[in-house]
């Protein structure tokens, strides 16, 4: 008998989605669903930002949500911590040991001892943000400051009063574009056809970073200054645009405070001493300084990276005071870009989706940045109870051989909520399976554009696997808790959340946009939030914290540290960038369509440092400085300068021979404001094996 020829029914929908990643671009995407499994998922060519097009990471996004790597039930240790030995358990008895444990340190420690601990791996508003409903009602410690974006949000409000500035697709308009600090072509790819449009009607592209990225190779002009000294550079093209009659004094005058001491303050720094303290040439200086007085509509447009020094604050605040000084924000295409989604809080609010009116007392507040400390059980008040929710510390917070040390104490109970087991989750006590963003209802804001997306679920959770929101509603109920707000449903949560947004539309067309001057000049008239309503080149609020009232630029702590041999110790400056385009930070480094093809970890010095150290390409180095030591084999190359190296981050343990990963070694010091970390400002030396 011939089988039968007949075609099985299958129902094919297909389901538009965006993007949940820690990325800018929040793309728009379609999912196609056959029989409930999803076949396709590519981008929507109608989204108006990303236009079809994803990025190598999530172009192979269905191989993450069927991956055989999947945690698809709740797990129990049954090893020692960090040895990845453990048991499927059911949601029930999963949920009894949570809540029977974290009773009992409430009841000993207070609720002041339990830390969650929730990162970036998921930027969608309810993902993200309701289950600090829980924590606030708990009263668990709360994290201030952030990895990323809390102190360029901060520097730009310094100046600006605010973080909302120039919408960056608006670069489209600009004839100068200034990529400071932020390798657009990697980290926020849908911005380059922006760039490029604005290039072929005739705007100049200059990239100013240490490292010469594939966004530099790209440009018209290349500025490589020494990392962390680009306060120094923006000081010395302010004296060239006071020197040379290129500031713009009708706009200084009714829009800025702090002018003349301004002038007084950059007297001093002549090109000459700002390219010294760069490392380039003071030609460079005068040249950039020139084409900012003079090109316009000039628009800067930054990200995060430059944030993660010791005085990344101070880097942030100065560039904002730039634009001010030649009058840039009179021009549509002129003025500040950085991350965006300041302007989406418009749409939704956020603090009815975190509900703070819950929390029973105010909540001890520990700096996200300094987890390594907290878990130290000789810490004043160690964590006991630790709740990772879409993170991986272990492998993106600095210090991080100290987070490995708390991690593995006996007497914390760590809880870890993931799709994947990764580094941190080897030392859970309980693991509990994470949805993808296909398999849950969500709407995500977008920091890199103004455009709100839609996330309809396209298909059931994988396994048991439950999202954010649904863990928390069921953590409430371990817990006992029976407020409302801790149990309503995501739908609800985001019709309640979003006044001034029609969701029915929202729903139906897959995105809606933040509002923002039609006339695309946010600040052509002034109208800055700060105190005096006017850019505060001179800030009293600053000096009042005990910072520089002007731009002042001060050389890192590690380097100017007290103990004066650590620089002949540790001769060289590390960057640990972000730099595979198959990663999306720790993220995808260990699927096997990812991590293989982007090779493995390496440090990449300069052929002269090479020759020096007697170590030559693809020869195991050690790297070292006082926190820990790494092994990598040696990669030559033309992107650094002398004295800079660089491991390009987001491998996991299992990628490094000796098991430590890239933040082994970075420095975890505070920013000097905003509450970041100053990751590239780590000293380190390198010998041959
Ligand atoms: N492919 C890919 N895309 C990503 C990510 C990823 O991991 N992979 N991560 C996403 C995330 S979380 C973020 S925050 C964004 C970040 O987006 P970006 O801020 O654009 O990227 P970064 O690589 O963090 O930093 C940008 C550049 O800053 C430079 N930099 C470091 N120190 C200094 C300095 O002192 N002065 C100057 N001028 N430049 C400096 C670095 O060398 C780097 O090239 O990217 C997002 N997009
Ligand atoms: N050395 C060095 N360190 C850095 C940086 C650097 O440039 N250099 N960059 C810093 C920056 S900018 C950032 S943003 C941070 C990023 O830090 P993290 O956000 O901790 O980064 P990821 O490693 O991507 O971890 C996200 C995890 O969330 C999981 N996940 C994804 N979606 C969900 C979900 O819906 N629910 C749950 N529960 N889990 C989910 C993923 O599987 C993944 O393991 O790293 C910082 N660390
Ligand atoms: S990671 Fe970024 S570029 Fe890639 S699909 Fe998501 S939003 Fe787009
Ligand atoms: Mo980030």
């Amino acid at each position: 008998m011939p089988a039968t020829s007949a075609p099985v029914p299958t129902t094919t929908r297909v389901v538009h989605g965006t993007c949940h990643h820690d990325c800018p671009d929040s793309c728009g995407w379609q999912v196609t669903v056959d029989d409930g499994v999803a076949v396709q998922l590519r981008g929507n060519a109608a989204h108006p930002y990303s236009a079809g097009e994803l990025c190598p990471k999530v172009n192979r996004f269905l191989d993450r949500v069927y991956s055989p790597d999947r945690i698809t039930t709740p797990l129990r240790r049954v090893g020692a911590k960090g040895e990845a030995r453990f048991e499927p358990i059911s949601w029930d008895d999963a949920l009894d040991e949570i809540g029977r444990r974290l009773r009992a340190i409430v009841d000993t420690h207070g609720p002041g001892a339990v830390m969650p601990f929730i990162s970036a791996g998921n930027q969608s508003s309810i993902a993200i943000l309701f289950p600090e409903r829980f924590w606030n009602r708990l009263g668990a410690i709360e994290l201030t400051g952030a990895l990323c974006g809390a102190v360029a949000g901060a520097g730009t409000a310094s100046a600006l009063g605010t973080g909302k500035a120039l919408d960056p697709v608006e670069v489209r308009h600009s004839k100068l574009i200034l990529l400071w600090g932020t390798n657009t072509r990697l980290t926020n790819r849908h911005l380059w056809p922006f760039i490029e449009a604005a290039r072929a009607d005739g705007a100049q592209v200059v990239v100013i970073d240490p490292i010469r990225t594939i966004t530099a190779d790209s440009a018209d002009w290349f500025v490589q200054p020494l990392p962390g000294t680009d306060v120094a550079l923006m000081l010395g093209m302010m004296h060239v645009l006071v020197r040379d009659g290129l500031v713009d004094h009708d706009w200084v005058a009714d829009h800025t405070i702090g002018f003349d001491e301004l002038c007084d303050h950059v007297a001093e720094w002549t090109p000459v001493r700002a390219a010294e303290v760069c490392g380039i040439d003071a030609a460079d200086v005068e040249r950039l300084a020139t084409m900012y007085g003079t090109i316009r509509p000039a628009a800067i447009r930054t990200l995060i990276g430059a944030e993660h020094h010791e005085h990344g604050a101070m880097f942030f605040r100065t560039l904002a005071c730039l634009p001010a000084l030649v009058g840039a924000w009179r021009d549509r295409g002129g003025g500040f870009a950085r991350s965006v989604g300041v302007w989406s809080n418009e749409l939704v609010d956020g603090i009815a989706l975190m509900r703070p009116d819950l929390r029973p007392a105010p909540r001890r507040q520990v700096p996200m940045v300094r987890l390594a400390e907290a878990l130290d059980p000789t810490s004043d008040q160690p964590v006991h109870a630790l709740f990772v929710i879409a993170g991986n510390p272990l492998v993106v917070v600095p210090d991080a051989e100290g987070v490995r040390r708390g991690l593995a104490r006996d007497d914390l109970f760590t809880v870890v909520h993931e799709q994947f087991l990764t580094d941190t989750a080897r030392y859970a006590d309980i693991v509990l399976p994470a949805t993808t963003q296909i398999e849950s209802l969500d709407i995500v804001p977008a920091w890199g554009h103004r455009w709100l997306g839609w996330n309809e679920p396209a298909i059931d959770p994988v396994g048991e696997s439950v999202s954010n929101s649904d863990l928390h509603r069921r953590l409430a109920r371990a817990m006992g808790f029976t407020d409302a707000a801790l149990h309503d449903d995501d739908e609800d949560v985001i019709r309640s959340v979003m006044p001034g947004v029609d969701v029915d539309e929202l729903r139906r067309t897959g995105w809606v946009e933040a509002p923002y001057p039609a006339d695309g000049r946010p600040y052509a008239d002034g109208g800055f939030p700060t105190p005096s309503g006017k850019v505060e080149l001179r800030s009293e609020r600053l000096a009042a914290d005990g910072h520089p009232a002007l731009p002042t630029y001060l050389p890192a702590r590690e380097s100017a540290s007290g103990d004066p041999d650590l620089a002949a110790r540790h001769p060289f400056a590390l960057l640990t960038p972000k730099h595979h385009t198959r990663f999306l930070n720790s993220s995808y480094s260990a699927l096997p369509k990812h991590g293989p093809l982007e090779g493995g970890p390496f440090v990449e010095m300069v052929a002269e440092d090479a020759r020096r150290l007697g170590l030559t390409e693809g020869q195991c180095a050690v790297v070292w400085n006082d926190r820990a030591s790494l092994e990598v084999p040696v990669r030559i190359t033309t992107r650094l300068r002398r004295g800079v190296v660089a491991i390009p981050w987001g491998w996991w343990s299992q990628h490094h021979a000796d098991g430590r990963t890239a933040n082994a070694l970075t420095n975890p010091a505070l920013t000097d404001w905003g509450g970041g970390v100053a990751y590239s400002d780590t000293l380190v030396a390198v010998r041959a094996r």
